[in-house]
């Protein structure tokens, strides 16, 4: 399996990382570690760990040090507690194929969660006076709230451009995978362009990997996650963007009639969605994301070739063709 084969030249960080990083959730209250279990059992593919310690080993000569891991457990942390936010945000009931901590649990709890999940991660930079790792994921933390912020407003208006869209990806799921880039080089003292380097890296394909996400939407794939949430929440995505630029005013007055009404006629969001494909939507998103990925890849040509730069490119690439 791909994963398996991009977690190689990282296995017995990843595992090391692992323990460390549930010993970091515990409380004293029994329900909430009752939830981080429910957290932990379920957990992703942790990119973000594995873009940390394949970025620190590429960066810093094949080894990593005591700040790489607290890096990648903070960055996990505050990755969990925005998923948990994001569910009640979105009102979505599954993530990953299982219910959510709001679908279980309601939203009170959940936004607790989410919030005792952030302290514990600034507190873990906090305690080791990291303040450079601090500082990288705090302004993280703005940028994903302003994202959010910024989603809702536009939601309001129907009419999103192609630049506000990529400015709402950027901040909301861009900048964390960015931050993770950033901090794997940073913690094995990499020359500061280098950071730089990485941070831009991670930006690129946190913007592919969010592209692909909202793709997922269209149902293309068979993932543990609901479709055509994204278009009776009316937020706008790409494929969606793309199609009410480029088809005539009726037929732009349908679609935005159908995301505002969809609620009145069940049918609407399957016609949106059919719609957004035969008009080529879906074809200019992928084309877009695959630019992304290219720009990605030529950053890594910058580096001599390596076990850590070869998982690298799997990923850059599993991002573009993963299936959830
Ligand atoms: C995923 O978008 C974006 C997630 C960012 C969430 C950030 C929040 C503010 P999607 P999916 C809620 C920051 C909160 C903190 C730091 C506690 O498309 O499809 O909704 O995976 O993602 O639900
Ligand atoms: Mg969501
Ligand atoms: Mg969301
Ligand atoms: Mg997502
Ligand atoms: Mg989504």
């Amino acid at each position: 399996k791909i994963v398996s084969q991009i977690k190689l030249p990282i296995e017995n960080e990843m595992e090391l990382f692992e323990k460390k990083f549930s010993g970091a959730m515990s409380s004293k209250v029994a329900l909430l570690n009752r939830i981080t279990h429910y957290v932990v059992n379920r957990k992703g593919k942790q990119m973000r760990p594995m873009f940390v310690f394949l970025i620190a080993k590429m960066t810093g000569n094949g080894t990593v040090e005591e700040r790489t891991y607290r890096g990648a457990s903070v960055i996990e942390l505050i990755h969990t507690a925005t998923l948990v936010h994001d569910d009640v945000v979105d009102d979505s009931n599954r993530r990953r194929g299982f219910f959510s901590i709001n679908a279980l649990w309601k939203n009170k709890i959940a936004v607790l969660v989410g919030d005792y999940l952030l302290s514990k991660g600034l507190l873990l930079s906090i305690d080791h006076e990291d303040f450079d790792l601090l500082k990288i994921i705090s302004v993280a933390v703005r940028e994903m709230s302003e994202g959010e912020l910024l989603q809702i407003e536009k939601a309001r208006r129907l009419d999103i451009t192609e630049a506000v869209y990529f400015d709402i990806i950027r901040q909301k799921t861009a900048t964390l995978i960015a931050a993770c880039c950033a901090m794997g080089a940073q913690s094995v003292n990499a020359p500061k362009e280098e950071v730089e380097a990485m941070r831009e890296f991670g930006e690129l394909i946190g913007i592919a990997f969010q592209i692909k996400d909202d793709l997922f939407d269209y149902g293309e794939e068979k993932i543990g996650k609901p479709t055509g949430i994204d278009i009776k929440e009316q937020k706008m995505t790409l494929p969606l963007i793309y199609t009410l630029n480029t088809v005539p005013p009726k037929d732009k007055r349908w679609l935005i009639n159908s995301v505002k009404n969809h609620n009145k006629d069940k049918k609407r969001v399957k016609q949106v969605i059919s719609f957004v494909k035969d008009t080529g939507g879906l074809d200019y998103a992928v084309s877009k994301m695959k630019d992304y990925q290219q720009r990605a890849l030529a950053i890594l040509q910058n580096y001599p070739n390596s076990p850590y730069k070869a998982s690298l490119e799997l990923m850059v690439n599993y991002v573009i063709e993963r299936k959830k």
